[in-house]
């Protein structure tokens, strides 16, 4: 029997097994190329929305003059020139109706004489106010904040609106980010090959086309993404040498304008290889001040720069527990090294040392909650969002809700290294909102993941969230251009966690692909079920890491020599009469990390939820599930459910065919009829 459920599973594997290829013959320099992502602007084609527009848009008043409020200006004129087939002046004053003004009471006159300074002060340096009113007696829009970036992200919030194509007559938005930083992390290596990245090489590294260093700050900007880092977490200690932070800086100095601030992820073993320390022991004084030298370089040449993320002790990388220390010891030898410049440090707890318990998903929580209390202020800890490793579905990491004075940032996985990685088509939107809404039930029922992360459940003044990025040299961005809809959910999800997937989804096609009815409605529809299909054609029931060494394709015979915990047989458990890895009290006891009543529930198959069930419980292949069928019978239907489906959305994709440009239509279904294990086309 679990021959023919592997070969069941090879079988659906086939619909993936085919290696990437380019899919476009050729690289388009205009047109749909998908280069401009979702600020393409395209002219609005309803004449009745066009004229009203243009009578609430006849001016644009930026009247700072820093690089800031020239992006702000730029991008009002870039996009109103493009949506309203006009040139929109920009003016010092409004002269008649229709003015748009933005800015900050201290860079603009104007807005300053509005009165609103209380209002932007709680809204803080981000957020903004989006008001029609009066100024000088003429109808305009106001677009203000406290700081330059709140401005921008209000302009872009701005165009956005006439993107969706909303009404802009009495306007009154306030708006504030509920997560402090909102940051990409880039596994981008010295040498521009990028670490799970699968739309060509690095943006940056080792040298970078300013122009398109500054679109990917546009981009960021439109959603509110506020940091990056800038280097793979699998750190070069190099990345810390005076050349490398040269380029860092220069980076910097193109980000900036746009409220993007550069990071870096540094070697916990820089001291040593960099500085030629006998040691890196972070209690060594020698090793703390070679930090705080290091830093003091760094705010020489970046006085904005954000701090570290660190990743110790973890897959072969070097940290303080070669010296006996604890992770709390190393992170604050950081930590201490960047708070006179406000740094922080994120202290990665993708930890799994298999002396600390046989089954890897309770290994992070083991080391680190007993930590709890002992990192400095400035330090996060940066969790995944599940135990394992960022599969199509994992339940929450029991951290979460358990370091109740530690901030934690939340990291998610945009590039999709376990989800098909550029080939199919996966919103992950849905993915994160079960992830964000999961109650953890730290203070009791109503204690949802994003309450912990955004630090109102615990009374956390920092707060923060990391996407590891999808993006690259490819022409547009990411592989597949619905790639693109992840990057965009992740900024706007890192803005406000109470956003739905669906609303995402309806603000990114229609500024992507387009805004008639029905194209909406159907690449909507797509989307949203795109991560189900994929799930269920993988790992269905819960059944998990059944991936070949690229964690590509499913191989559930995989065995890694090098770790039974990366081999696939490790997890699935599979033999002549059960399958599934037992986390109850009878098995490793992984459901013992998380709180009542989940402990209960999980640790029954009756009452587990299906999604979850082989996650939990290992079970024989004949053990009766809910629907009434065999286990066997239950995984089968939905691999070829799955598999089914994904062949189905080739078929809706090809309804589009005249409705979108042709080129990208094309780039689209390629890459679904490879997704739906059809032969290439050519
Ligand atoms: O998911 C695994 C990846 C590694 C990655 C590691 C991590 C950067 O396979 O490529 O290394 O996680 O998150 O550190």
């Amino acid at each position: 029997m679990t021959r023919s459920w592997r070969s069941i599973v090879c079988r659906v594997a086939g619909v993936s097994a085919l290696l990437a290829i380019g899919l476009t013959s050729g690289v388009h320099l205009r047109a749909e190329t998908g280069s401009e992502l979702w600020l393409r602007y395209p002219p609005l084609t309803d004449a009745i929305q066009r004229t009203a527009y243009r009578r609430s848009v006849t001016a644009i008043v930026v009247q700072g003059r820093s690089p800031t409020s020239e992006a702000i200006a730029a991008e009002l004129g870039r996009g109103s020139r493009g949506l309203l087939a006009a040139d929109i002046p920009r003016v010092d004053r409004p002269r008649s109706d229709g003015a748009v003004i933005a800015g900050t009471p201290s860079t603009s006159p104007l807005i300053a004489a509005l009165g609103w300074t209380d209002a932007l002060a709680r809204l803080g340096d981000e957020g903004y106010l989006l008001r029609s009113t009066k100024v000088g007696g003429r109808a305009a829009t106001v677009i203000a904040s406290s700081g330059e970036t709140g401005a921008l992200y209000g302009a872009f919030h701005f165009l956005r609106l006439m993107q969706m194509g909303q009404p802009l007559a009495r306007l009154d938005l306030a708006e504030r980010p509920r997560l402090e930083r909102r940051l990409l992390n880039h596994w981008d290596n010295l040498d521009g090959s990028i670490e799970r990245g699968y739309a060509g090489r690095s943006l940056w590294w080792p040298e970078r086309d300013e122009g398109r260093l500054r679109d990917y700050a546009r981009a960021n900007a439109s959603i509110g993404i506020n940091g990056a880092v800038i280097n793979s977490v699998n750190a070069n200690p190099r990345s810390l040498s005076a050349p490398l932070l040269e380029q860092s800086a220069d980076i910097a100095r193109v980000l900036r304008p746009y409220g993007i601030r550069v990071y870096l992820a540094a070697n916990f073993a820089a001291p040593k290889m960099l500085g030629s320390l006998p040691t890196d022991d972070p209690l060594e004084a020698a090793v703390a001040a070679w930090w705080r030298a290091k830093a003091d370089e760094i705010y020489r040449l970046i006085p904005d720069f954000g701090g570290f993320v660190v990743k110790a002790n973890s897959e072969g990388q070097p940290g303080p527990q070669d010296y006996g220390r604890t992770h709390a010891d190393g992170a604050n030898v950081l930590a201490d090294a960047l708070a006179p410049h406000g740094g922080i440090v994120m202290w990665r707890a993708f930890v799994y040392d298999a002396n600390v318990d046989p089954d890897r998903v309770k290994r992070a929580y083991k080391e680190f909650v007993p930590l709890d209390g002992r990192f400095r202020d400035n330090v996060f800890a940066q969790v995944k969002n599940g135990p394992l490793d960022f599969q199509p579905r994992e339940p929450f990491h029991p951290l979460f809700g358990a370091m109740p004075k530690t901030p934690l940032m939340a990291e998610l996985q945009i590039t999709q290294e376990y989800l098909g990685q550029a080939n199919p088509l996966v919103y992950l939107a849905p993915m994160w909102k079960e992830f964000f809404d999961a109650d953890t039930y730290a203070r009791g029922p109503g204690s949802p993941v994003a309450r912990v992360i955004d630090g109102t459940l615990e009374g956390k003044r920092r707060s923060g969230i990391a996407g590891v990025a999808n993006t690259g040299r490819d022409v547009n961005w990411t592989g597949q251009d619905f790639g693109q809809a992840n990057w965009y959910a992740f900024g706007r999800l890192a803005w406000d966690p109470g956003l739905s997937a669906g609303a995402i989804a309806d603000e990114w096609i229609r500024m992507t692909w387009g805004r008639d009815p029905g194209l909406v409605a159907t690449i909507r529809s797509i989307m949203l079920d795109s991560r189900e299909i994929f799930v269920r054609y993988t790992m269905p029931l819960g059944l998990h890491h059944l991936i070949g060494g690229d964690h590509y394709a499913p191989m559930p015979e995989n065995r890694d020599p090098r770790r039974a915990d990366w081999s696939a047989t490790y997890y699935h458990r599979a033999d002549a009469l059960a399958v599934g890895y037992d986390r109850t009290r009878q098995g490793s006891g992984a459901l013992e990390q998380y709180r009542p009543p989940l402990r209960e529930v999980w640790n029954d198959p009756a009452t587990t939820p299906d999604d979850l069930l082989l996650w939990f419980h290992r079970l024989p292949w004949d053990y009766r599930m809910k629907s009434g069928r065999t286990l066997w019978d239950e995984l089968v239907l939905a691999y070829n459910r799955g598999a089914d489906e994904a062949k189905g959305l080739e078929a809706r994709w090809s309804s589009l065919q005249g409705k979108v440009d042709e080129e990208r239509y094309q780039a689209v279904r390629a890459r679904l009829h490879r997704q739906a294990g059809a032969p290439d086309l050519h």
